[in-house]
């Protein structure tokens, strides 16, 4: 299966500086042929912006978030319709930050992948486990949950497992914890859907990748790709990733 690499950019940027990281990106691709599928999140505010930028590119773009339902009143979001008019092809939903600080919960996680399927959108469904349920060795039903109950029955797109405690702490999570979910979540979601359909959903990981670690984690076994966070806002960070993919 082709890897994915995912640049969540959350909160930046300016448009000047997304103007300068995505110029230097684009230039950096034509040095070399990825063997991954490439993807920038940023933030609504440039999704206009990287659109035009990225224009004709192998770069695709994709939203941080979607509103649960297409009702216009709801001031401060934004629908799957609107990230599709932009030209967005994917969707991240449930990110943990948005978990924890918007109260997402699975159900609010599933019905948003409903409507980011219904317009067309990849939906990349994050899910992972707090340090206290990875201390105390809840933390794989922690995930089961969240695949079984933020998952609809017609699931379509990416699941990326990103343990909370791996996240901007600059300490990923082993390559044995990496390796060990991998096939745990491959293992639910066969259990949810069937086998064949689990084979074809890519696994992300992500929490902490940089280009010291990213290729040893894109060839493990049942990796299929990477969700990046702060490295993903240095170019030369976030192509060192993308050489890595195998
Ligand atoms: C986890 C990740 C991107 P970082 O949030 O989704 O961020 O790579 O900074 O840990």
């Amino acid at each position: 299966m082709k890897q994915i690499i995912i640049g969540n950019w959350k909160m930046f940027g300016l448009t000047y500086q997304v103007k300068d990281l995505v110029t230097k990106l684009l230039s950096g691709l034509k040095q070399f042929s990825p063997q991954a599928d490439i993807v920038i999140c940023p933030p609504a505010t440039q999704l206009s912006n990287v659109a035009s930028l990225i224009h004709g590119s192998q770069i695709a773009l994709g939203g941080q978030d979607c509103q649960a339902d297409d009702l216009v009143t709801h001031t401060g979001d934004i629908s799957a319709e609107m990230l599709k008019d932009i030209g967005a092809q994917y969707v991240i939903i449930g990110h943990s930050e948005r978990r924890e600080i918007h109260h997402e919960t699975d159900a609010i996680v599933q019905t948003k992948t409903v409507q980011a399927q219904d317009w067309g959108l990849i939906p990349i469904v994050c899910v992972g486990e707090t340090e206290i349920e990875r201390r105390t060795g809840a933390y794989r039903d922690s995930v089961k949950k969240q695949i079984n109950e933020g998952l609809p029955d017609d699931f379509n797109g990416i699941v990326a497992y990103e343990p909370i405690w791996a996240i901007h702490g600059g300490m990923s999570a082993s390559l044995q914890e990496i390796s060990s979910m991998m096939q745990i979540i491959r293992k639910e979601l066969a259990k949810r859907f069937n086998r064949t359909t689990a084979e074809g959903i890519r696994i992300l990981y992500g929490g902490s990748v940089n280009p010291d670690n990213a290729e040893s984690i894109l060839s493990l076994e049942g990796v299929n790709g990477v969700l990046i966070g702060s490295a993903s806002l240095s170019a030369e960070k976030f192509l060192a990733i993308i050489r890595s993919s195998v």
